[in-house]
């Protein structure tokens, strides 16, 4: 329903600032299971034998414009599960927007991470997720996010309706270096 002149209403939509979780009518959500994320760890055979109804990561999203509509923001948050295959952890799948100039916000609401992010040339590097953190992803830059901590990892994100996924890239050739658990800390190798 469109808001009638001097009409005072509910927006409908909450984000749960402490928690990250959005509820509302509209909220769409999406579970990646282990049997979801064939080929993107390093060791294929250490993931395959692992149980693959483990739940990984979880997204929620409030898109109120068409997808690839001009000038709209999508918006949403990921929760991602801790653990690891072998000693690389739990992460998304990771991707290039489709549209590769469009940009998108990342804040880290619960648990820590670590984000990783890769250029055009090769160069992949990561940056701290903390409760509170903000990530500005620039143009043209490959993004994932790994669980480097012992709880769950909630992060939020803004994004263009016009700048769609492409995971192809990313499971086809994966970033340049893989964030692994390394003398028990995170390091890109
Ligand atoms: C995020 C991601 C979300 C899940 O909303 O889509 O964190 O990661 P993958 O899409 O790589 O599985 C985003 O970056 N949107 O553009
Ligand atoms: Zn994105």
């Amino acid at each position: 329903m469109y808001p009638t002149h001097k009409q005072i209403i509910e927006s409908g939509l909450v984000f749960e600032s402490n928690t990250g979780k959005l509820r509302g009518d509209e909220i769409i959500e999406v579970s990646r299971y282990l049997k979801d994320l064939k080929g993107i760890f390093e060791d294929e055979t250490k993931r395959a034998q692992l149980d693959q109804e483990s739940l990984i990561y979880q997204v929620q999203m409030y898109l109120p414009e068409e997808t690839g509509a001009p000038g709209g923001l999508y918006f949403g948050n990921t929760t991602i599960f801790p653990g690891k295959v072998g000693n690389e952890y739990f992460m998304t799948k990771g991707h290039f927007h489709a549209q590769e100039d469009r940009t998108e916000y990342y804040w880290g609401i619960r648990g820590k991470g670590m984000l990783i992010l890769m250029d055009r040339n090769g160069n992949t590097w990561a940056e701290k997720m903390t409760v509170g953190s903000l990530h500005y992803i620039r143009p043209h830059i490959a993004h994932r996010v790994a669980n480097v901590g012992k709880n769950p990892l909630v992060f939020g994100a803004c994004w263009p309706s016009d700048a769609g996924h492409n995971y192809n890239d990313i499971s086809k050739n994966g970033f340049t270096a893989r964030l692994k658990e390394i003398n028990g800390k995170p390091q890109l190798v």
